[in-house]
């Protein structure tokens, strides 16, 4: 028996959803489904406590004051735990992830977050067999970082991204290796996994919402549509261009409107609907055209780190130069240093 002692925090998703007459939504009886399915196997399980959120919800309408919510549980815990496992739907699950390691910044204990594709109490389930290494893993004392499992991979949680809404493999990391493979065998990738640090640095100040908009481009946009976003006050847009980090040059129109948001304040961040590789402004002219706009490329993150790194850094009360700067600096393993 481990003598490791994790802590459970339940807070919605597919994993503990059971059928309803609108389709799937958040079971009653949780707790009770998973000692049942636990106690089998406890012997070769941590202990865990199961904190259990009282609306556990889809992770579809989780907002990024949630994250906080669960980065000071998992805080206001630490010190009785040894792992901590996040049981989270899937659909913005790596917007949380990459959340978490920002706020959670020099963890010494595993965080490991996963969900399920389909419902624990249903047949073919991928729910169990998620839950169950994910405790494992929980109880690792190799891992120091925030993480996501799923279907025998870990992949470090703010360089994962849903890739799949069908597959049992949902999740991949397109831009960094895995963490770990759970075949026969959990093997964990030593040479990649973030070194532990010195000591714990917790930052949870209080997220807001609404402040970050992404501008996904297509071709033919009109401009007009970057100004409507401006319009709404943005303290950063996130540009969503192509390839590595293009967009349109043809008219001034656009470099104009860019311009002016960046003298006036707003961040402008150019980042790739490419899902593998690294943002170079420099390479066209189509890129430099933003990098002269006063943009800054997000070298090789994910959207999902980008979005939750820019809350982070707005939360903590910097200013947009500063922000400048310090978004280019790696936090929690997010970016190629
Ligand atoms: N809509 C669900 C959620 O994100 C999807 C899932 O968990 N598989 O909560």
């Amino acid at each position: 028996m481990s003598a490791k002692h994790i802590a459970l925090i339940y807070t919605g998703g597919t994993i503990g959803m059971a059928r309803t007459d609108k389709g799937y939504a958040p079971m009653k009886d949780f707790a009770a489904v998973l000692s049942k399915l636990l106690h089998p196997v406890s012997g070769a399980m941590p202990r865990y406590t199961l904190h259990e959120y009282a609306t556990p919800i889809d992770s579809t309408n989780a907002v990024p004051e949630d994250w906080q919510r669960i980065a000071r549980d998992i805080a206001a815990r630490y010190h009785e735990h040894d792992g901590f496992v996040v049981l989270h739907g899937t659909d913005t699950m790596a917007y949380t992830a990459s959340a978490l390691s920002f706020m959670l910044q020099g963890l010494r204990k595993p965080v490991i977050v996963t969900g399920s594709q389909i419902p624990l109490g249903e047949v073919r389930s991928d729910a169990a067999q998620n839950l169950i290494t994910a405790m494992q893993l929980a109880a690792s004392d190799q891992i120091s970082e925030v993480a996501i499992y799923f279907n025998q991979r870990l992949l470090r949680g703010n360089r994962a991204t849903k890739t799949s809404a069908s597959r049992m493999q949902a999740f991949d990391s397109p831009n960094y290796p895995w963490l770990a493979e759970a075949g026969i065998d959990l093997r964990l990738n030593a040479s990649v996994l973030l070194p532990r640090a010195a000591g714990e640095k917790f930052e949870t100040p209080a997220y807001a919402h609404g402040r970050v908009l992404p501008v996904r481009f297509v071709p033919g946009m009109p401009v007009r549509l970057v100004q409507a976003m401006l319009d709404l006050d943005p303290q950063a847009l996130i540009l969503q261009g192509y390839g590595a980090g293009n967009v349109p040059d043809r008219d001034s129109a656009l470099f104009d409107v860019l311009r002016r948001a960046h003298e006036s304040g707003v961040v402008l961040v150019a980042c790739s609907q490419s899902l593998h590789g690294e943002v170079a402004l420099g390479t066209y002219a189509t890129g430099s055209m933003l990098e002269s706009a006063g943009a800054i490329g997000a070298m090789d993150m994910t959207f999902e780190a980008i979005f939750a790194k820019l809350h982070h850094l707005f939360a903590l009360g910097m200013s947009a130069q500063e922000i400048r700067m310090a978004f280019l600096q790696d936090i929690s393993g997010e970016l190629a240093a």
